[in-house]
């Protein structure tokens, strides 16, 4: 029995402002100042959560990714590293909203009890957040739920997303088969760097990348990684800039991830040469895009999607050079953002299947486990490829049969220690990028080339009501309200190589309008047409 007079007593020090809150596709995210009830409660349903899971370590993040500075977040990391488990996301948001601190402890004992949860199972919970000054207060907050409800808890401080993630992963499997890494910052530097080394072996890099931070955590994370990476003569040159975290009211302006792939600009900071590689981070550094401009001057993205085709790309021919092909089955993960350009190029170039998924990374990071080796990306950067434990076994143990197969082996079992296996990471993701370029001598511009992307257009379109909209078949489609979906394929219908969907946005309240065409003025006719007929609706 938890000890009700000392969480009412806690709770009554964070009072639940007027509002109604809910755990969305990235935990709870808005401004910073109406997060401290939210965040306490949250550290009820840690200690839930891993007391229901036998003492097995819970995750908690403290970030607003890529929103402004004045913002903050909180989420839940499962033991795997992964996301929390779908169905207790009504938890969280029941907690979030319950209305006195009584009703908070009563829901607290219901869910104890509905859940069947042992309330002297030991508990523990691991906590980290990105620089955003509002942080240490709301860990504070954090601290009180676990100390009234008995958890042992260790406060990382300042981590990327993806750095927790991995810690909560290495935690949980220790000691088992499934050892994932040192329990520690510096573990995660030294995996990553000792399998980037054991993956560029004897390879050049052509020229070095520029690394804008977003003025957030990925900042002083990267320039760490950087010195475990070692600078020889052969080394990648990482030049990182918009690293100031010094400045709070610099996080995510005019930089970042986000700017890049909204404004399909470089940020104005970013200063680098015709065919340089750039690339930005977002403010949590779980997401990551590229980007370069040409000789004549023109901006380039390369973004999620085209992060997705060239490991897709590399993948499949490591698995079929090292003699793995048949007994590993490889498959990428879409939303419906991704251009239709890149999905045709899986499929029809790579010959590999490609599955499309609501969009949010716990959708497509669940359904990429069901292959071999599942690349996921979303187009804005969020992604990873994750390895099955059959596939990691079969590439430890198989029998290479020249040198050939050898090298391919070695280069692939280096990739599974180098890409974070628990969630997207842009650190990792940055490295990975860079080694395949290495590896096919390839340029951003050669990159590029790969295939054409149809041009599109995202438009947001404010609605009275965002929830009438509901969508089946991945978001790609309206069945309410009815009606809606057939004027839209009749848009749609009238345009060469025309796709368009709207979604209730997750995130924000709005409705999210894509379309793409056969060329620049079709995507923005059709975008316009199907806006129309959702403000219609
Ligand atoms: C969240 C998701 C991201 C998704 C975005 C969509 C995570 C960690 N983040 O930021 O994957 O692309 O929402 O936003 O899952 P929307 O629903 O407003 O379009
Ligand atoms: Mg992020």
């Amino acid at each position: 029995m938890a000890n009700k007079e000392k969480v009412i007593a806690a709770s009554a020090k964070h009072p639940r402002p007027d509002r109604i809150f809910s755990y969305g596709t990235a935990g709870f995210r808005m401004k910073a100042n109406l997060l401290d009830s939210v965040v306490f409660r949250v550290g009820l349903l840690a200690a839930l959560r891993s007391r229901k899971l036998n003492g097995q370590t819970i995750g908690v993040m403290i970030t607003a990714s890529h929103n402004p500075p004045e913002d903050n977040g909180v989420k839940l990391v499962d033991p795997m590293g992964e996301m929390l488990d779908q169905s207790w996301e009504t938890y969280a948001t029941s907690l979030a909203n319950a209305t006195s601190d009584e009703a908070l402890f009563t829901l607290y004992e219901k869910l104890t009890s509905d859940l069947k949860i042992n309330s002297e199972a030991p508990a523990r919970v691991i906590v980290a957040r990105d620089t955003r000054t509002s942080g240490p207060t709301l860990v504070a907050s954090l601290v009180e739920a676990l100390t009234a409800t008995g958890v042992e808890l260790t406060d990382y401080k300042i981590l990327t997303t993806p750095q927790l993630h991995y810690l909560v992963r290495c935690i949980n499997t220790k000691g088992t088969q499934y050892e994932y890494g040192e329990v520690s910052e510096k573990g995660y530097y030294e995996k990553l760097a000792s399998a980037f080394k054991k993956a560029m072996r004897s390879k050049k890099f052509d020229g070095g990348v520029v690394v804008d931070c977003a003025n957030g955590v990925g900042g002083p994370k990267l320039n760490e990684l950087i010195k475990y990476l070692g600078r020889g003569e052969d080394g990648l040159a990482i030049k990182v800039v918009n690293d100031d975290v010094l400045n709070p009211d610099a996080l995510n302006v005019q930089c970042g991830a986000d700017f890049v792939k909204t404004n399909q600009r470089a940020p104005p900071s970013v200063k680098a040469a015709p065919l340089e590689r750039c690339a930005s981070l977002d403010g949590d550094a779980d997401r990551i895009v590229y980007y370069f401009t040409d000789k004549s001057g023109q901006f380039h993205l390369l973004d999620g999607d085209r992060i997705a085709t060239l490991a897709a790309s590399f993948l499949a021919d490591l698995a079929r050079q090292s003699g793995l092909s048949g007994k590993l089955s490889i498959g990428v993960v879409q939303t419906a953002y991704a251009n239709g350009s890149s999905t045709q190029y899986v499929t029809e170039h790579l010959k590999v299947p490609v599955v499309c998924t609501n969009t949010g990374v716990k959708h497509l990071h669940h359904a990429a486990t069901r292959f071999d080796i599942g690349v996921y990306f979303e187009a804005n950067g969020h992604g990873t490829v994750l390895f099955s434990p059959q596939a990691i076994k079969h590439i430890s143990q198989h029998e290479p049969s020249s040198p050939a197969q050898a090298d391919a082996l070695e280069t692939l079992h280096s990739l599974t220690d180098l890409i974070n296996q628990a969630v997207g990471d842009a650190l990792s993701d940055l490295l990975l990028v860079e080694v395949i370029l290495a590896h096919k001598g390839w340029s951003p511009e050669n990159w590029l080339a790969t295939y054409k992307d149809l041009p599109n257009r995202l438009v947001r379109v404010e609605v009275k009501d965002r929830h009438i909209f509901k969508a089946y078949d991945a978001e790609r489609k309206l069945e309410s309200p009815v009606g809606v979906q057939s004027l839209i394929d009749e848009a749609v219908g009238k345009f060469s190589k025309g796709r368009s969907f709207a979604r209730a946005s997750g995130t924000e309240d709005a409705v999210r309008v894509y379309a793409e065409a056969g060329s620049r003025g079709e995507a923005e006719d059709l975008a316009g047409k199907v806006a129309s007929i959702v403000r219609g609706a």
